[in-house]
């Protein structure tokens, strides 16, 4: 990653690093490593949204490493930013869009909670796609709330993508028929799905998914290539909750993690990373086009514990 883009994320993940960097500095009152100090730093990862797991792990090498040896917080974050990116890597994979032949149009369905970022998420993932070069629809599926039209079709406009967008309150998953019908004939590379984070109920928000879906197979089998779960950092362990429940209820790829720069709970993305073994593919970082950002695990990691 370059100086800039690295900075961009530091300076957007300060809120969770300055939580964390002024936890572990807590840690040390003493100069020398003990148990008071492990138990304190143990406390201070999980509180913030770390996870038990990697709490135990970074505490256990560190008394195997430097226990009643002299330590300073620089240490202790360079162990943390270790086992943070060990834990981390496996999760780093770019969403590989297979453009040519069969997958074409390429069809992401994006899911999630009301709130999380997801038609954000596609307005960013469409300004990026398109700097590669790759022709890009949206498909405004949720037909729930009508601003949400809006929203995509402005989006639409500050990323030069068509929209396919219908009556409110109308069939979605019609209407994610139509977008890849309309897709396929202009040849386009991507189709972006829109979904209702909301609908009156979690049977209902599941059903809907589910024919999307279901009628979206019926015109091509692969369809949707990938299914990306919208989380929102700033929820913290409820994301966990999400994962759970939008896992169950469609196969969900791939992670999306936005707003990281609006609070201290970015641990989180760590906790979810290991606990579903899923791909996190962007993380968001702000509410402008560019802040949306490939996912790579020791810029996240070195970030988060504010190491250069
Ligand atoms: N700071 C910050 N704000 C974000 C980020 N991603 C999205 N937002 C903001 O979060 C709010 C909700 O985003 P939407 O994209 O409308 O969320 P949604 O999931 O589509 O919500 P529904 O359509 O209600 O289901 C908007 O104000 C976005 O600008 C991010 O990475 N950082
Ligand atoms: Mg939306």
């Amino acid at each position: 990653m370059s100086n800039g883009l690295f900075a961009r994320l530091k300076s957007g993940l300060a809120r969770s690093s300055r939580n964390l960097t002024e936890g572990i500095a807590g840690v040390l009152t003493k100069r020398k490593l003990d148990d008071a100090a492990l138990d304190a730093l143990e406390e201070t990862l999980i509180a913030a949204d770390l996870g038990t797991r990697l709490a135990a792990q970074v505490v256990e090498r560190l008394r195997h490493e430097r226990f009643g040896k002299e330590a300073t917080d620089a240490d202790i974050r360079t162990v943390l930013a270790d086992e943070i990116t060990r834990t981390l890597t496996p999760a780093e994979a770019p969403l590989a869009i297979d453009d040519e032949g069969a997958a074409r149009p390429f069809v992401v369905l994006v899911v999630g909670v009301n709130g999380g970022g997801k038609t954000t998420t596609i307005g960013k993932l469409a300004k990026r796609l398109h700097g590669e070069g790759k022709s890009v629809i949206l498909a405004a599926g949720d037909t729930f709330r009508a601003a949400a039209t809006e929203q995509l079709i402005i989006w639409g406009e500050r990323t030069g993508s068509r929209v396919i967008a219908g009556p409110a309150g109308g069939d979605a998953a019609g209407l994610a028929f139509d977008a890849l019908a309309a897709a396929k004939k202009d040849k386009v590379d991507v189709l972006l799905i829109d979904t209702a984070g909301r609908l009156h109920n979690k049977a209902n928000l599941m059903a809907e998914l589910e024919k999307v879906v279901r009628v979206l197979k019926k015109a091509d089998l692969a369809a949707p290539h990938a299914v990306l779960l919208v989380l929102d950092a700033t929820v913290g362990q409820n994301a966990q909750a999400q994962a759970q429940a939008f896992g169950d209820m469609v196969g969900v790829t791939g992670l999306v993690m936005t707003k990281l720069d609006g609070t201290a709970k970015g641990g989180v993305l760590v906790a979810i990373a290991e606990a579903f073994k899923l791909p996190v593919h962007f993380i968001g970082i702000g509410e402008d086009a560019d802040d949306l950002r490939p996912f790579a695990a020791k810029d996240f990691a070195r970030s988060l514990v504010g190491l250069d």
